[in-house]
């Protein structure tokens, strides 16, 4: 509605006015260059322009008067032009929230809908502070616009109670949807994985992610770094150290297979760089880190293929860094295991 106002009301009919006034003036421009070159009195110029600008005095005079007559001009529709700049930004990025054009992906994991609930929470409530604090913003700009006649400007030092009280809103805003949403963020860190969850290490390395599967025996094998070829790929990528009785059932795959409704611990692991093993579906974000193993757990609750992107800039080819999540029946996962163990054999 405002953006059709402005498209075809306001911006047409100022534009024509500001055609017809060009026009005029620059046929005053000519007229003045004319008089000049024959060298004669800004007396005589002025009773030529009269109609076209409220010339008084000699010439100097009327130069300074024109330049001011411009500045008046633009100063006058400045504050109009801020209004709608500001309105316009924070109604159209508003909208597109609201319509939720460019959105999460489907939530395909046990703790989604939680999560959704709450960062839609967050967004309405943030919402409103910022369309207020905006449409504010604009009317302000628009109502204290320099204007002939404007009262002189003042410095304020402010007012300590204002400041207090939305410093203390603000405190509580945030703090409070911290501890609301503490619970969940605990509930994949904080409480142990289920002894029966399918155990996945997730190694990040530049610019690829390597999946590893600890085989029957339930253990994972040694890693070591100097054993480690990243050009090599699968194990020779993470370091396994084929000597190690453990490693010998481990199973590396660049593809991460888990079965549905069936908890999945998550070991995140980093070769060389920070990186971010990020599952938007599976509403799954953690930075893998050299040197740590940090442990979390999911519960894929939909069948599906889900892409699996790095979240932190991490060199050149961070933007390669893909990979995917293949969330399957337990009888397919079993199948596909049996399968990578069988290829080892
Ligand atoms: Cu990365």
């Amino acid at each position: 509605m405002f953006l059709f106002v402005f498209l075809f009301g306001w911006a047409p009919r100022a534009g024509a006015v500001h055609l017809q006034e060009f026009r005029r003036r620059t046929k005053a421009e000519k007229a003045e260059k004319k008089l000049l070159a024959q060298g004669k009195t800004c007396d005589r110029l002025r009773l030529i322009l009269g109609s076209c600008f409220s010339v008084s005095g000699d010439f100097t005079g009327f130069r300074v008067r024109k330049v001011k007559d411009l500045a008046w001009g633009v100063l006058a529709q400045m504050g109009l032009v801020l209004l709608i700049v500001i309105w316009l930004i924070t109604l159209l990025s508003t909208y597109f929230f609201v319509a939720k054009t460019w959105w999460l992906p489907v939530g395909a994991s046990a703790l989604a809908p939680a999560i959704d609930h709450h960062f839609t929470s967050t967004y309405i409530l943030m919402g409103i502070v910022f369309v207020a604090a905006q449409l504010s913003l604009g009317a302000l700009v628009w109502m204290y616009r320099d204007r002939k006649g404007a009262r002189d400007v003042q410095y304020s030092h402010g007012n300590v109670t204002m400041e207090i009280v939305w410093t203390v809103l603000t405190a509580v805003l945030f703090v409070g949807l911290n501890l609301m949403s503490s619970s969940i963020w605990a509930s994949e860190r904080f409480r142990p994985a289920d002894p029966g969850a399918v155990r996945v290490e997730v190694t990040g390395m530049q610019f690829a992610w390597y999946f590893r599967y600890p085989g029957p025996d339930g253990k994972f094998g040694t890693t070591k770094p100097e054993l480690e070829d990243a050009s090599s790929g699968g194990e020779g990528a993470l370091g396994l150290d084929t000597t190690d009785p453990a490693s010998k059932d481990d199973v590396v795959t660049s593809t991460m297979f888990v079965p549905v409704n069936h908890e999945v611990e998550v070991i995140l692991r980093a070769q060389d760089v920070i990186h971010s093993f990020f599952v938007p579906s599976m509403r799954f974000k953690q930075d893998a880190v050299p040197g740590l193993a940090i442990r979390m757990h999911f519960t894929p609750t939909q069948t599906g293929d889900y892409e699996i992107a790095c979240a932190e800039l991490c060199g050149l080819g961070h933007y390669k860094m893909h990979g995917m999540l293949k969330v399957v029946s337990q009888d397919e996962f079993d199948r596909w295991l049996a399968a990578r163990e069988a290829e080892k054999q």
